[in-house]
């Protein structure tokens, strides 16, 4: 499958990385649109919050988990906000499940 965050996941395409295990990323959107901003993924490939299931959801219950400290390792200290596109009205443009962390200055009252 030809997926631009699963290369990224593997290492075959590189990231400015914010955290990772053997579960998941998090790493710097290329084209931030707030001051801070990760993206988070799984390393297993779920298209959208559309694919998540009783067999897969384990993964973004730990990116939940984590979610606070890949923003405080980021470098946010005063709240963020955490988006995923899905599907086509929400203009998602990667097909990998991921989810934003918008922060480190304040943000407007509507992004999304
Ligand atoms: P979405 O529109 O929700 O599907 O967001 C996809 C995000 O992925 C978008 O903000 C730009 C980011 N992005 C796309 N390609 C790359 C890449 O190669 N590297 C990084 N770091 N971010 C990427």
């Amino acid at each position: 499958m030809d997926c631009i965050f699963c290369k990224i996941a593997s290492g075959e395409i590189p990231s400015k990385k914010v955290y990772e295990d053997g579960d998941m990323l998090a790493f710097y959107d290329i084209n931030p649109m707030a001051k801070v901003h990760v993206l988070v993924i799984p390393k297993t490939h779920i298209d959208n919050i559309d694919g998540i299931n009783a067999e897969n959801s384990a993964c973004v219950a730990k990116i939940f988990g984590k979610m606070g400290e890949i923003a405080k390792a980021a470098g946010i200290t005063n709240g963020y906000r955490v988006i995923s596109n899905c599907g086509r009205d929400a203009k998602q443009s990667v097909m990998h499940l991921h989810f934003h962390i918008l922060g480190g200055e304040e943000l407007p009252e509507r992004l999304a």
